[in-house]
């Protein structure tokens, strides 16, 4: 049971009397110290919806919450041990796509496409769903790797809104675990749902759209047959693909400077070397 008294809720199944969520204790917060690790998560989301305060909560760190102007943090990370297993917690910036208009946007999708997370957890406000899922449809296309955190359930109770999360998550094809950061609720299962998820417990099977027209079959087929011949073991050759019939310039960039490789050695090493911004002043 979680700490509001409900089953947990993952799309592994029942609740089971063994499984570590059962015993929050199991939860090490390592802060700093993560020297090694054996997984990566990435929290994304837009800007509000508590990543940091997720990040915090797991990891022990304070890494401040809110927004203020002038804010230079892109990025902070942190570590927890769960499971027998240690994980490194990357907070990415806020960004309600990853069509990179901005540098936000382009540090968080880089890092979700390049650095390979072994769990992308998509933070969203349960009270603005909708206008939420257009980038966990996004992260989607991108990796079957995720969890989404359906947070400020509490704000949710108090607006009247129910939300059927195994509906949701039978639809995304992705665990979906109700949380209130604020408070702690619904943490233990998202620890849980990510250790599933990392350790290959369960696996994500996203909806991604099948339909597509003949003639964009055949461009995106012929392209990621070119995209994995330039650039081998690229995680995803197709949605690159498809970024490129779109247009889009960062990506078009990329692959005719031969840069893509570049970029995805580039995210992973960062993960090594960036410094962890705690306690900045507004
Ligand atoms: N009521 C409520 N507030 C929350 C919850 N999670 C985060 N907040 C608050 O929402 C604001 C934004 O949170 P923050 O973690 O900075 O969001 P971020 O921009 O996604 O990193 C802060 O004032 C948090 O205290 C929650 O589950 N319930
Ligand atoms: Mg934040």
């Amino acid at each position: 049971m979680s700490k509001n008294g409900s089953p947990q809720r993952t799309i592994a199944g029942a609740p089971c009397e063994t499984c570590p969520a059962h015993n929050i204790g199991n939860l090490k917060k390592l802060g700093i110290n993560m020297d090694d690790w054996d997984y990566v998560v990435a929290l994304a989301g837009n800007p509000n919806t508590g990543k940091s305060t997720i990040f915090n909560t797991i990891t022990g760190l304070h890494q401040h919450t809110g927004n203020w102007p002038g804010k230079t943090v892109t990025r902070a990370e942190g570590g927890l041990e769960y499971g027998g297993k240690r994980y490194k917690i990357v907070d990415l910036p806020g960004t309600y796509s990853l069509l990179s208009t901005s540098l936000d946007e382009e540090v968080a999708r880089d890092f979700i496409l390049f650095g390979q997370p072994d769990v992308t957890v998509i933070v969203t406000d349960a009270t603005r769903l909708e206008r939420n899922l257009n980038l966990v449809l996004q992260v989607l296309e991108i990796t079957n790797r995720a969890v989404v955190a359906l947070n400020l359930m509490d704000e949710a109770r108090r607006h009247n809104l129910t939300i059927d999360e195994r509906r949701l998550a039978r639809d995304l094809g992705v665990p979906v675990v109700p949380t209130a950061a604020r408070s702690g609720e619904g943490i233990p299962d998202l620890l849980q749902a990510i250790h599933e998820v990392a350790t290959g417990k369960v696996v994500g099977r996203p909806h991604r759209i099948q339909s597509e027209p003949p003639a964009l079959k055949r461009a995106v087929a012929e392209l990621v047959a070119e995209i994995e011949k330039a650039f081998p073991g690229l995680p995803n050759a197709r949605w690159v693909a498809l970024r490129l019939l779109d247009g889009d310039r960062r990506i078009i960039e990329a692959v005719k400077r031969g840069e893509l490789g570049d970029l995805n050695r580039g995210a992973s090493e960062q993960v090594n070397t960036i410094e962890l911004p705690l306690e900045v002043a507004p």
